[in-house]
Protein backbone atom coordinates (compact mmCIF):
# COMPACT_ATOMS: atom_id res chain seq x y z
CA UNK A 1 0.00 0.00 0.00
CA UNK A 2 1.00 3.67 -0.96
CA UNK A 3 -0.28 6.77 0.10
CA UNK A 4 -0.28 9.13 -2.81
CA UNK A 5 -1.26 12.82 -3.93
CA UNK A 6 -2.52 14.15 -6.43
CA UNK A 7 0.16 15.04 -8.89
CA UNK A 8 -1.42 17.53 -11.25
CA UNK A 9 -2.56 20.74 -10.08
CA UNK A 10 -6.45 21.58 -10.80
CA UNK A 11 -5.82 24.27 -13.20
CA UNK A 12 -4.28 21.96 -15.44
CA UNK A 13 -6.99 19.30 -14.90
CA UNK A 14 -9.88 22.53 -15.79
CA UNK A 15 -7.62 23.20 -19.18
CA UNK A 16 -7.76 19.39 -20.19
CA UNK A 17 -11.37 19.04 -19.13
CA UNK A 18 -10.57 15.98 -18.01
CA UNK A 19 -8.42 14.11 -15.25
CA UNK A 20 -5.69 12.46 -16.75
CA UNK A 21 -5.18 8.84 -17.90
CA UNK A 22 -3.08 7.67 -15.07
CA UNK A 23 -0.74 9.43 -12.64
CA UNK A 24 3.23 9.79 -12.84
CA UNK A 25 2.99 6.70 -10.44
CA UNK A 26 3.12 3.79 -12.79
CA UNK A 27 1.60 1.77 -9.73
CA UNK A 28 -2.27 3.10 -10.82
CA UNK A 29 -3.00 0.89 -13.51
CA UNK A 30 -5.01 2.75 -16.19
CA UNK A 31 -8.77 2.34 -16.26
CA UNK A 32 -11.45 3.19 -18.08
CA UNK A 33 -13.83 4.88 -18.26
CA UNK A 34 -13.12 7.98 -16.58
CA UNK A 35 -15.14 11.14 -15.67
CA UNK A 36 -14.58 14.69 -16.59
CA UNK A 37 -13.58 17.11 -14.00
CA UNK A 38 -17.39 18.56 -14.47
CA UNK A 39 -18.88 15.29 -13.42
CA UNK A 40 -16.78 14.86 -10.49
CA UNK A 41 -17.85 18.73 -9.20
CA UNK A 42 -21.10 17.87 -10.43
CA UNK A 43 -21.18 14.06 -8.07
CA UNK A 44 -19.59 16.23 -5.28
CA UNK A 45 -23.01 18.20 -5.09
CA UNK A 46 -24.51 14.99 -3.52
CA UNK A 47 -28.16 16.62 -2.74
CA UNK A 48 -29.70 19.04 -4.92
CA UNK A 49 -33.16 20.32 -5.87
CA UNK A 50 -35.78 20.26 -8.15
CA UNK A 51 -38.34 22.59 -8.76
CA UNK A 52 -41.61 21.60 -10.88
CA UNK A 53 -43.85 24.74 -10.88
CA UNK A 54 -46.18 25.56 -13.72
CA UNK A 55 -49.65 25.77 -15.11
CA UNK A 56 -50.09 22.60 -13.70
CA UNK A 57 -49.91 24.16 -10.40
CA UNK A 58 -53.06 25.84 -10.54
CA UNK A 59 -55.42 23.10 -12.74
CA UNK A 60 -54.04 20.79 -9.73
CA UNK A 61 -52.59 18.09 -13.05
CA UNK A 62 -49.42 16.42 -13.28
CA UNK A 63 -49.28 16.44 -16.98
CA UNK A 64 -51.19 18.92 -18.40
CA UNK A 65 -52.77 18.70 -22.35
CA UNK A 66 -51.56 21.84 -23.42
CA UNK A 67 -54.83 23.62 -23.67
CA UNK A 68 -55.18 25.75 -20.09
CA UNK A 69 -56.07 29.48 -20.50
CA UNK A 70 -52.99 31.42 -19.68
CA UNK A 71 -55.64 33.63 -17.20
CA UNK A 72 -54.71 30.69 -14.96
CA UNK A 73 -51.27 31.52 -13.46
CA UNK A 74 -51.53 34.21 -10.89
CA UNK A 75 -49.17 33.14 -7.72
CA UNK A 76 -50.39 36.11 -5.49
CA UNK A 77 -46.30 35.90 -3.24
CA UNK A 78 -44.30 33.91 -5.35
CA UNK A 79 -40.84 34.50 -3.91
CA UNK A 80 -37.54 32.82 -5.47
CA UNK A 81 -36.18 33.96 -2.72
CA UNK A 82 -38.15 31.70 -0.16
CA UNK A 83 -37.25 28.82 -2.10
CA UNK A 84 -33.46 29.35 -2.43
CA UNK A 85 -33.05 30.31 1.49
CA UNK A 86 -35.18 26.49 2.39
CA UNK A 87 -33.28 25.03 -0.15
CA UNK A 88 -29.86 25.95 1.35
CA UNK A 89 -31.18 25.27 4.82
CA UNK A 90 -32.17 21.54 3.60
CA UNK A 91 -28.75 21.16 2.49
CA UNK A 92 -29.32 21.36 -1.01
CA UNK A 93 -26.24 22.44 -3.49
CA UNK A 94 -28.20 23.41 -6.50
CA UNK A 95 -31.89 23.37 -7.90
CA UNK A 96 -33.16 22.85 -11.12
CA UNK A 97 -36.47 24.65 -12.54
CA UNK A 98 -39.14 23.41 -15.17
CA UNK A 99 -38.83 25.99 -17.38
CA UNK A 100 -41.30 24.29 -19.73
CA UNK A 101 -43.06 21.03 -18.66
CA UNK A 102 -44.72 18.82 -21.30
CA UNK A 103 -47.80 21.25 -21.79
CA UNK A 104 -45.33 23.89 -23.40
CA UNK A 105 -45.91 26.85 -20.70
CA UNK A 106 -43.00 28.83 -20.49
CA UNK A 107 -41.85 30.35 -17.17
CA UNK A 108 -39.67 32.76 -19.19
CA UNK A 109 -40.77 35.30 -21.91
CA UNK A 110 -39.17 33.41 -24.39
CA UNK A 111 -39.50 34.73 -28.14
CA UNK A 112 -40.82 31.98 -29.68
CA UNK A 113 -44.45 31.11 -28.42
CA UNK A 114 -47.63 32.98 -26.89
CA UNK A 115 -47.90 30.31 -23.98
CA UNK A 116 -45.56 31.77 -21.73
CA UNK A 117 -45.49 34.26 -18.75
CA UNK A 118 -45.52 36.79 -21.03
CA UNK A 119 -49.68 36.92 -21.53
CA UNK A 120 -50.04 35.83 -17.65
CA UNK A 121 -52.01 38.09 -15.39
CA UNK A 122 -48.76 37.23 -13.23
CA UNK A 123 -47.06 40.80 -12.64
CA UNK A 124 -48.59 41.95 -15.68
CA UNK A 125 -46.62 40.02 -17.64
CA UNK A 126 -43.32 41.22 -17.00
CA UNK A 127 -42.42 38.14 -14.65
CA UNK A 128 -39.73 36.02 -15.76
CA UNK A 129 -39.28 33.26 -13.38
CA UNK A 130 -36.33 31.37 -14.45
CA UNK A 131 -34.61 35.14 -14.09
CA UNK A 132 -35.99 35.41 -10.77
CA UNK A 133 -34.35 32.12 -9.89
CA UNK A 134 -31.39 32.35 -11.61
CA UNK A 135 -30.85 36.08 -9.39
CA UNK A 136 -32.12 34.05 -6.06
CA UNK A 137 -29.46 30.95 -6.87
CA UNK A 138 -26.27 33.84 -6.73
CA UNK A 139 -27.29 35.52 -4.14
CA UNK A 140 -27.63 32.37 -1.77
CA UNK A 141 -24.32 30.35 -3.11
CA UNK A 142 -26.86 28.05 -5.24
CA UNK A 143 -25.92 25.98 -8.54
CA UNK A 144 -28.90 26.68 -11.07
CA UNK A 145 -29.75 24.26 -13.62
CA UNK A 146 -33.42 23.95 -16.24
CA UNK A 147 -35.25 21.46 -17.13
CA UNK A 148 -36.75 21.93 -20.96
CA UNK A 149 -39.25 18.94 -22.02
CA UNK A 150 -38.55 17.76 -25.27
CA UNK A 151 -42.33 16.70 -25.68
CA UNK A 152 -44.64 19.62 -25.89
CA UNK A 153 -48.51 19.44 -25.87
CA UNK A 154 -49.60 22.79 -26.92
CA UNK A 155 -47.62 23.35 -29.86
CA UNK A 156 -50.11 22.78 -33.04
CA UNK A 157 -46.11 22.00 -35.32
CA UNK A 158 -45.11 19.00 -32.39
CA UNK A 159 -44.52 16.33 -34.11
CA UNK A 160 -43.47 18.11 -37.63
CA UNK A 161 -39.88 18.59 -39.11
CA UNK A 162 -40.50 22.68 -37.38
CA UNK A 163 -40.70 21.63 -34.14
CA UNK A 164 -37.20 20.29 -33.21
CA UNK A 165 -35.66 23.46 -34.23
CA UNK A 166 -38.15 25.95 -32.03
CA UNK A 167 -37.04 23.33 -29.31
CA UNK A 168 -33.36 24.06 -30.30
CA UNK A 169 -33.83 27.80 -30.64
CA UNK A 170 -35.83 27.91 -26.97
CA UNK A 171 -32.58 25.75 -25.43
CA UNK A 172 -30.49 28.34 -26.90
CA UNK A 173 -32.70 31.08 -25.14
CA UNK A 174 -31.97 29.34 -21.61
CA UNK A 175 -28.06 28.64 -22.09
CA UNK A 176 -27.64 32.27 -23.16
CA UNK A 177 -29.75 34.53 -20.79
CA UNK A 178 -29.22 33.14 -17.46
CA UNK A 179 -25.80 32.76 -16.52
CA UNK A 180 -23.81 29.25 -15.59
CA UNK A 181 -25.94 26.21 -15.41
CA UNK A 182 -25.11 22.85 -13.73
CA UNK A 183 -27.33 20.53 -15.75
CA UNK A 184 -29.87 20.49 -18.28
CA UNK A 185 -32.48 18.10 -17.84
CA UNK A 186 -33.95 16.70 -21.14
CA UNK A 187 -36.91 14.01 -20.06
CA UNK A 188 -37.55 10.69 -21.68
CA UNK A 189 -41.57 11.22 -21.74
CA UNK A 190 -42.32 11.40 -25.58
CA UNK A 191 -45.04 11.99 -27.33
CA UNK A 192 -48.12 10.99 -27.10
CA UNK A 193 -52.21 12.51 -26.53
CA UNK A 194 -52.15 16.09 -26.60
CA UNK A 195 -53.79 20.02 -27.65
CA UNK A 196 -51.23 20.62 -30.32
CA UNK A 197 -52.95 24.05 -31.42
CA UNK A 198 -56.31 22.46 -31.44
CA UNK A 199 -56.16 19.01 -32.74
CA UNK A 200 -56.05 17.59 -29.71
CA UNK A 201 -55.00 13.54 -30.69
CA UNK A 202 -52.09 11.54 -30.46
CA UNK A 203 -49.15 12.10 -32.04
CA UNK A 204 -46.24 9.94 -31.77
CA UNK A 205 -41.98 10.26 -32.60
CA UNK A 206 -39.63 8.11 -32.91
CA UNK A 207 -37.98 9.83 -29.80
CA UNK A 208 -34.35 8.24 -31.19
CA UNK A 209 -33.94 10.29 -34.16
CA UNK A 210 -36.95 12.50 -34.23
CA UNK A 211 -35.59 16.01 -31.75
CA UNK A 212 -31.93 15.23 -34.08
CA UNK A 213 -29.87 14.68 -29.93
CA UNK A 214 -26.04 14.92 -31.78
CA UNK A 215 -27.59 18.79 -32.29
CA UNK A 216 -28.84 19.40 -28.94
CA UNK A 217 -26.01 17.85 -27.21
CA UNK A 218 -23.29 20.16 -29.07
CA UNK A 219 -24.88 23.29 -28.75
CA UNK A 220 -25.45 23.32 -24.38
CA UNK A 221 -21.58 21.58 -24.53
CA UNK A 222 -20.66 24.84 -26.71
CA UNK A 223 -22.49 27.06 -24.94
CA UNK A 224 -22.31 25.90 -21.53
CA UNK A 225 -19.62 23.30 -21.58
CA UNK A 226 -19.66 22.65 -17.54
CA UNK A 227 -23.51 21.69 -17.41
CA UNK A 228 -24.00 18.32 -16.95
CA UNK A 229 -26.50 16.82 -19.19
CA UNK A 230 -29.46 14.55 -17.81
CA UNK A 231 -31.49 12.08 -20.32
CA UNK A 232 -32.16 8.64 -19.70
CA UNK A 233 -28.73 7.19 -20.87
CA UNK A 234 -26.83 10.48 -20.36
CA UNK A 235 -24.02 11.96 -21.84
CA UNK A 236 -23.25 13.27 -18.52
CA UNK A 237 -25.63 11.49 -15.94
CA UNK A 238 -28.26 8.97 -16.04
CA UNK A 239 -31.77 8.43 -14.73
CA UNK A 240 -31.56 5.63 -12.78
CA UNK A 241 -34.53 3.39 -13.84
CA UNK A 242 -37.09 4.47 -10.80
CA UNK A 243 -38.68 7.46 -9.23
CA UNK A 244 -38.43 6.25 -5.64
CA UNK A 245 -34.64 7.98 -5.55
CA UNK A 246 -32.85 4.37 -5.22
CA UNK A 247 -30.19 3.28 -6.53
CA UNK A 248 -28.98 -0.26 -6.19
CA UNK A 249 -26.32 -1.39 -3.79
CA UNK A 250 -24.12 -2.37 -7.41
CA UNK A 251 -24.30 0.73 -8.72
CA UNK A 252 -21.65 1.43 -11.80
CA UNK A 253 -21.08 4.71 -13.16
CA UNK A 254 -20.63 3.27 -16.48
CA UNK A 255 -22.95 2.71 -19.60
CA UNK A 256 -22.84 1.28 -22.66
CA UNK A 257 -23.23 5.01 -24.72
CA UNK A 258 -24.89 3.20 -27.91
CA UNK A 259 -27.40 0.98 -25.98
CA UNK A 260 -29.44 3.52 -24.10
CA UNK A 261 -31.58 6.40 -25.92
CA UNK A 262 -34.38 8.37 -24.19
CA UNK A 263 -37.36 6.28 -23.27
CA UNK A 264 -35.46 3.57 -23.10
CA UNK A 265 -37.45 0.53 -22.29
CA UNK A 266 -34.88 -2.06 -19.81
CA UNK A 267 -34.94 0.79 -17.17
CA UNK A 268 -33.94 -1.96 -14.56
CA UNK A 269 -30.14 -1.67 -16.01
CA UNK A 270 -30.02 1.85 -15.49
CA UNK A 271 -30.32 1.07 -11.30
CA UNK A 272 -26.95 -0.62 -11.44
CA UNK A 273 -24.81 0.62 -14.72
CA UNK A 274 -23.88 -1.08 -17.08
CA UNK A 275 -20.62 -3.25 -15.52
CA UNK A 276 -18.61 -3.15 -18.77
CA UNK A 277 -19.95 -0.14 -19.98
CA UNK A 278 -17.61 2.00 -22.19
CA UNK A 279 -18.65 5.34 -21.11
CA UNK A 280 -18.98 7.24 -17.76
CA UNK A 281 -22.50 8.06 -16.97
CA UNK A 282 -23.47 8.34 -12.90
CA UNK A 283 -26.70 7.79 -11.88
CA UNK A 284 -29.20 10.62 -10.17
CA UNK A 285 -31.92 10.17 -8.09
CA UNK A 286 -34.68 11.63 -8.94
CA UNK A 287 -37.74 11.94 -6.38
CA UNK A 288 -40.33 14.28 -5.01
CA UNK A 289 -40.99 15.33 -1.45
CA UNK A 290 -44.61 14.15 -1.94
CA UNK A 291 -46.16 11.59 -4.00
CA UNK A 292 -46.56 14.38 -6.85
CA UNK A 293 -43.76 16.28 -9.42
CA UNK A 294 -46.73 19.10 -8.89
CA UNK A 295 -48.44 21.04 -5.95
CA UNK A 296 -51.83 19.46 -5.14
CA UNK A 297 -53.54 20.75 -1.82
CA UNK A 298 -54.70 17.13 -1.36
CA UNK A 299 -51.14 15.67 -0.71
CA UNK A 300 -50.31 18.24 2.20
CA UNK A 301 -50.79 15.01 4.45
CA UNK A 302 -48.40 13.10 2.30
CA UNK A 303 -45.40 14.41 2.32
CA UNK A 304 -42.39 11.61 3.11
CA UNK A 305 -41.23 11.27 6.55
CA UNK A 306 -37.60 12.49 7.48
CA UNK A 307 -37.19 8.33 8.07
CA UNK A 308 -37.95 8.12 4.27
CA UNK A 309 -35.63 10.78 3.41
CA UNK A 310 -33.09 9.67 5.19
CA UNK A 311 -33.17 6.40 3.90
CA UNK A 312 -34.04 7.92 -0.08
CA UNK A 313 -30.56 9.35 0.87
CA UNK A 314 -28.56 6.29 1.97
CA UNK A 315 -29.61 4.87 -1.01
CA UNK A 316 -28.81 7.68 -3.55
CA UNK A 317 -25.54 9.21 -2.47
CA UNK A 318 -24.74 6.57 -0.39
CA UNK A 319 -24.91 3.78 -3.24
CA UNK A 320 -22.28 6.53 -5.86
CA UNK A 321 -25.43 8.33 -6.97
CA UNK A 322 -26.75 12.05 -6.55
CA UNK A 323 -29.76 12.77 -5.06
CA UNK A 324 -32.67 15.25 -6.70
CA UNK A 325 -34.60 15.92 -4.66
CA UNK A 326 -38.17 17.57 -5.85
CA UNK A 327 -40.44 20.60 -3.89
CA UNK A 328 -43.66 21.62 -5.47
CA UNK A 329 -44.17 25.16 -5.63
CA UNK A 330 -47.48 25.54 -4.16
CA UNK A 331 -50.39 27.97 -5.77
CA UNK A 332 -48.98 31.25 -4.01
CA UNK A 333 -45.75 30.87 -5.09
CA UNK A 334 -43.80 29.27 -2.25
CA UNK A 335 -42.48 26.27 -1.09
CA UNK A 336 -45.13 24.84 1.59
CA UNK A 337 -44.05 24.90 5.58
CA UNK A 338 -45.07 21.64 5.81
CA UNK A 339 -42.06 20.70 2.50
CA UNK A 340 -39.77 22.93 4.56
CA UNK A 341 -39.38 21.45 7.64
CA UNK A 342 -39.31 18.34 6.69
CA UNK A 343 -36.54 18.83 4.12
CA UNK A 344 -34.72 20.74 6.70
CA UNK A 345 -35.32 18.18 9.56
CA UNK A 346 -33.96 15.77 7.03
CA UNK A 347 -30.78 17.61 6.42
CA UNK A 348 -30.17 18.65 10.01
CA UNK A 349 -30.36 14.59 10.87
CA UNK A 350 -28.00 13.85 8.10
CA UNK A 351 -25.57 15.83 9.74
CA UNK A 352 -26.20 14.41 12.75
CA UNK A 353 -25.67 10.90 11.59
CA UNK A 354 -22.50 11.23 9.84
CA UNK A 355 -21.21 14.51 11.69
CA UNK A 356 -18.26 12.84 13.42
CA UNK A 357 -15.86 10.55 12.26
CA UNK A 358 -14.79 7.84 14.62
CA UNK A 359 -11.51 7.54 12.38
CA UNK A 360 -10.70 10.86 11.79
CA UNK A 361 -6.64 10.89 11.55
CA UNK A 362 -4.94 14.05 9.20
CA UNK A 363 -2.25 12.14 9.31
CA UNK A 364 -3.48 9.54 6.63
CA UNK A 365 -4.77 10.00 3.25
CA UNK A 366 -7.78 8.03 3.70
CA UNK A 367 -9.10 9.63 6.88
CA UNK A 368 -7.64 13.04 5.95
CA UNK A 369 -11.26 14.33 5.16
CA UNK A 370 -9.48 15.55 2.08
CA UNK A 371 -10.80 13.72 -0.98
CA UNK A 372 -7.79 14.52 -2.97
CA UNK A 373 -5.60 12.21 -0.99
CA UNK A 374 -5.92 8.32 -1.17
CA UNK A 375 -4.24 5.17 -0.69
CA UNK A 376 -3.42 2.29 -3.12
CA UNK A 377 -4.78 -0.99 -2.29
CA UNK A 378 -4.19 -3.91 -4.74
CA UNK A 379 -6.81 -6.86 -5.14
CA UNK A 380 -6.98 -9.04 -1.67
CA UNK A 381 -5.49 -6.29 0.07
CA UNK A 382 -6.63 -5.48 3.41
CA UNK A 383 -6.19 -1.59 5.16
CA UNK A 384 -7.02 -2.21 8.78
CA UNK A 385 -8.21 1.22 10.80
CA UNK A 386 -7.77 1.37 14.35
CA UNK A 387 -10.05 3.14 16.56
CA UNK A 388 -8.98 5.68 19.63
CA UNK A 389 -10.75 3.35 21.96
CA UNK A 390 -13.51 0.77 22.09
CA UNK A 391 -16.45 2.74 20.72
CA UNK A 392 -19.72 1.70 19.30
CA UNK A 393 -20.24 2.61 15.64
CA UNK A 394 -23.07 1.80 12.92
CA UNK A 395 -22.13 3.73 9.84
CA UNK A 396 -19.18 3.17 7.52
CA UNK A 397 -18.56 5.67 4.88
CA UNK A 398 -16.33 4.67 1.58
CA UNK A 399 -15.01 6.58 -1.17
CA UNK A 400 -12.81 5.78 -4.07
CA UNK A 401 -10.95 8.38 -5.65
CA UNK A 402 -12.95 8.73 -8.76
CA UNK A 403 -10.90 11.05 -11.10
CA UNK A 404 -9.15 7.99 -12.32
CA UNK A 405 -12.31 5.86 -12.58
CA UNK A 406 -14.54 3.23 -10.78
CA UNK A 407 -12.75 0.02 -10.14
CA UNK A 408 -13.88 -1.38 -7.00
CA UNK A 409 -16.13 -5.05 -7.52
CA UNK A 410 -16.31 -6.50 -4.58
CA UNK A 411 -15.43 -5.92 -0.90
CA UNK A 412 -15.74 -6.68 3.01
CA UNK A 413 -15.69 -4.59 6.35
CA UNK A 414 -14.96 -6.34 9.61
CA UNK A 415 -15.09 -5.08 12.89
CA UNK A 416 -13.10 -7.23 16.24
CA UNK A 417 -15.64 -7.84 18.91
CA UNK A 418 -12.88 -8.63 20.92
CA UNK A 419 -12.13 -12.23 20.02
CA UNK A 420 -12.49 -12.61 16.33
CA UNK A 421 -13.45 -10.79 13.33
CA UNK A 422 -16.56 -10.37 12.37
CA UNK A 423 -18.63 -9.17 9.13
CA UNK A 424 -20.58 -6.21 9.56
CA UNK A 425 -23.93 -6.72 8.37
CA UNK A 426 -25.36 -4.10 6.04
CA UNK A 427 -28.05 -5.94 4.46
CA UNK A 428 -27.27 -5.29 1.02
CA UNK A 429 -24.23 -6.71 -1.32
CA UNK A 430 -21.14 -5.24 -0.82
CA UNK A 431 -20.05 -4.53 -4.24
CA UNK A 432 -19.18 -1.31 -5.82
CA UNK A 433 -18.31 1.65 -3.89
CA UNK A 434 -17.84 4.50 -6.44
CA UNK A 435 -17.80 8.12 -5.49
CA UNK A 436 -18.95 7.29 -2.21
CA UNK A 437 -20.89 4.20 -0.12
CA UNK A 438 -22.36 4.50 2.92
CA UNK A 439 -22.89 0.96 5.13
CA UNK A 440 -25.55 1.11 7.90
CA UNK A 441 -25.73 -1.97 10.06
CA UNK A 442 -26.77 -3.10 13.91
CA UNK A 443 -24.74 -0.90 16.46
CA UNK A 444 -20.88 -2.84 17.32
CA UNK A 445 -18.47 -1.88 19.80
CA UNK A 446 -14.73 -2.25 18.50
CA UNK A 447 -11.69 -0.70 18.11
CA UNK A 448 -10.56 -2.46 15.42
CA UNK A 449 -11.89 -2.27 11.61
CA UNK A 450 -10.70 -3.68 8.57
CA UNK A 451 -11.59 -2.91 4.80
CA UNK A 452 -10.51 -6.10 2.25
CA UNK A 453 -10.45 -5.64 -1.63
CA UNK A 454 -11.71 -8.58 -2.88
CA UNK A 455 -12.09 -8.04 -6.68
CA UNK A 456 -11.42 -4.81 -8.62
CA UNK A 457 -10.73 -3.38 -12.04
CA UNK A 458 -7.26 -2.68 -11.24
CA UNK A 459 -5.63 -1.33 -8.24
CA UNK A 460 -8.18 0.66 -6.22
CA UNK A 461 -7.55 4.39 -5.10
CA UNK A 462 -9.09 4.68 -1.43
CA UNK A 463 -9.81 8.00 -0.99
CA UNK A 464 -11.81 8.34 1.91
CA UNK A 465 -12.61 5.79 5.32
CA UNK A 466 -15.28 6.94 7.86
CA UNK A 467 -16.84 5.34 10.75
CA UNK A 468 -19.96 6.60 12.30
CA UNK A 469 -22.30 6.37 15.32
CA UNK A 470 -25.89 7.49 14.45
CA UNK A 471 -28.31 7.93 17.36
CA UNK A 472 -30.20 4.63 18.31
CA UNK A 473 -33.23 6.98 18.89
CA UNK A 474 -33.67 7.37 15.04
CA UNK A 475 -32.47 3.65 14.27
CA UNK A 476 -34.64 2.63 11.81
C1 LIG B 1 -41.05 12.55 -15.81
C2 LIG B 1 -42.16 13.52 -16.17
O1 LIG B 1 -43.12 12.92 -17.01
C3 LIG B 1 -42.77 13.96 -14.87
O2 LIG B 1 -43.88 14.80 -15.03
C4 LIG B 1 -41.67 14.68 -14.07
O3 LIG B 1 -41.30 15.88 -14.71
C5 LIG B 1 -40.47 13.77 -13.88
C6 LIG B 1 -39.32 14.42 -13.19
O4 LIG B 1 -40.03 13.25 -15.12
O5 LIG B 1 -40.56 11.88 -16.88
Amino acid sequence: MKVMKTLLSASLFLLLNVHPAFSADDMITPCQPQPTIYQVEWQQMETYAFIHFGLNTFTDQEWGYGDVPLEKFNPTNLDCEQWARTLVLAGMKGVILTAKHHDGFCLWPTKYTDYSIRNTPYLDGKGDIVGQLADACRKYGLKFGLYLSPWDRHQAFYGTALYPDYYLMQMEELLTQYGDLFEIWLDGANGGDGWYGGAKEMRKIDSRTYYNLPRILETISRLQPQAIIFSDGGPGCRWVGNEKGFAGATNWSFLHSERVYPGYERAKELTSGHSDGDAWVPAECDVSIRPGWFYHQKEDDEIKTVDQLVDIYYRSVGHNATMLLNFPVDRTGRIHSADSLRAVTFHQRIQQELGKNLLADKKKATTDDDFETYSILQTGETLELKLPRSTRLNRILLQEYIPFGQRVKTFSVEYHNGKTWQTVDAGEEMTTIGYKRILRFPTVQTRRLRLTILDSRASVLLSEVAAYYAPEVWKE
